[in-house]
């Protein structure tokens, strides 16, 4: 294996935290679904029931956008938290259904599981075990711009408040020798994981501005394997945006690249290149709008959940040998469970209200503010990133 040697640290090869903190590293509304439904799926042939049903789900919203986030409850007047609302895309398997889990299980959270497959959300929230009343299912696909606008148009219509979003979902295409591309024309990886996710948290920035929650908070799922400070992020083809050519051609692969970097196609690099975006995009947040908004902007490397759906593209051998080698040789291994448990930290953690942190965890599941690679905290590239998106997303 090629490994790097600029900028390596024998810490930085496990991913390790700064020697003082350290420990050993390892490595939806108030309408019920189906009313939900009658809103979403406007090809039905009553299309002015469903107007009705949308202009009835809008009062019984401006009834939860005015809900103040303290409520006085009890009889002796002891003040509690009214249930935060969070968005989870992807949350219909992996990490993003464990941390739905982890937080619906406490009873303080709504879930609104923003997923592409709707029936497949739905049962596996049941098979989760996740209550029907901290929940909610609402169609999300990241590879279509009108598909977010249109999830983000029926999330306001709901009424509900917006007091965290975690972008989650993601795609890896190790094995594809072809690109592939969104609704939009752009490559899958990237459309999707990055510039899906960009669209969505723009339009909501507003929602979550207004949020009178406690702490509110805009994650980001970053990776190690993006971070060419680390041992994973040197196994090729490593995360490389370059100059950008590719990004600035909108990844068309027609007459321009489908790489951000103007290269040859390569599914795993696009993987890694669009986690790359992800963290700059969290940091470029924070420095535009954490002091006018107070919002948390985070991203995380959760560990490496390698029994996840995220590899279903990879081939069998790969699947079979990976959960043991992280598991006892990297032992970077984390169970979906425990995963789960430090993404619903870093939403609901009244420590974690620190902004423009990458975390990580140590063996004993102690988060700890990580470094991101040269590249991925490089400001001038966060930049050049934002103010491409932005144009390719069409809000500039
Ligand atoms: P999974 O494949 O289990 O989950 C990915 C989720 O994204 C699924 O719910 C999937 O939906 C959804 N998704 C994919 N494409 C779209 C789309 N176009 N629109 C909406 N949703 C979509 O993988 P993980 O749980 O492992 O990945 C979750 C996050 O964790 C990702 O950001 C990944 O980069 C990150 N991560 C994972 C690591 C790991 O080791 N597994 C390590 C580090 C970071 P569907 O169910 O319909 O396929
Ligand atoms: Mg990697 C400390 C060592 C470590 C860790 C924490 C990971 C995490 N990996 C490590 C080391 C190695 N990996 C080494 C030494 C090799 C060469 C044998 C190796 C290989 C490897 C492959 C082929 N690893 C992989 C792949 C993938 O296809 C995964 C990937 O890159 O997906 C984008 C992957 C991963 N290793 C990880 C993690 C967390 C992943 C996948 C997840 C991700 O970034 O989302």
């Amino acid at each position: 294996m090629a490994l790097n040697a600029t900028s390596f640290s024998v810490n930085n090869l496990v991913n390790l935290p700064p020697a003082k903190t350290a420990g050993k590293d390892s490595g939806l509304f108030g309408v019920s679904l189906s009313d939900h439904r009658k809103v979403e799926f406007t090809s039905s042939p009553s299309r002015s029931k469903i107007e009705f049903t949308r202009r009835k789900a809008f009062k019984t919203q401006a009834v939860a956008t005015t809900t103040p986030a303290v409520v006085r409850s009890t009889p002796e007047g002891k003040k509690t938290l009214r249930k935060g609302s969070v968005i989870i895309t992807g949350a219909s398997s992996g990490l993003g259904l464990a941390t739905a889990k982890a937080l619906a299980e406490t009873g303080k959270w709504h879930v609104i599981m923003a997923c592409r497959d709707f029936l497949k959300a739905e049962r596996a929230a049941k098979s989760a075990g996740i209550s029907k009343e901290n929940y909610t299912v609402m169609h999300l696909d990241l590879s279509s711009f009108d598909s977010v606008r249109q999830f983000v148009d029926n999330f306001k219509r709901s009424g509900r408040p917006l007091d965290v979003l975690v972008c989650n979902a993601a795609i890896y295409q190790p094995t594809a020798k072809e690109p592939t591309f969104t609704a939009d024309g752009i490559e899958l990886s990237v459309g999707t994981n990055h510039l899906g996710h960009f669209l969505l948290s723009r339009l909501l920035l507003d929602d979550l501005k207004q949020s009178d929650y406690p702490s509110k908070r805009l994650i980001i799922v970053g990776s190690i394997t993006g971070n060419t400070n680390t041992l994973a992020g040197n196994v090729p083809p490593k995360a490389n945006l370059g100059d950008m050519r590719g990004l600035a051609g909108g990844l068309t692969g027609v007459n321009g690249s489908a790489m951000i970097d103007g290269g040859d196609f390569d599914g795993a690099k696009a993987y890694k290149d669009s986690k790359v975006c992800n963290m700059l995009t969290m940091q470029e947040f924070h420095r535009r709008y954490h002091e006018e908004t107070g919002i948390t902007f985070a991203s995380l490397y959760p560990g490496c959940i390698a029994t996840t759906g995220l590899f279903r593209e990879h081939i069998p051998l790969f699947r079979a040998l990976f959960p043991p080698f992280q598991k006892f040789i990297t032992k970077g291994y984390v169970s979906e469970e425990e995963s789960g448990k430090r993404l619903a930290q870093v939403v609901s953690d009244p420590s974690l209200t620190k902004s423009g942190v990458y975390w990580s965890w140590n063996k004993d599941s102690a988060s700890f503010e990580n470094q991101l690679s040269e590249e991925a905290s490089d400001v001038a590239k966060a930049r050049k990133v934002w103010e491409i998106s932005e144009k390719l997303v069409g809000l500039a």
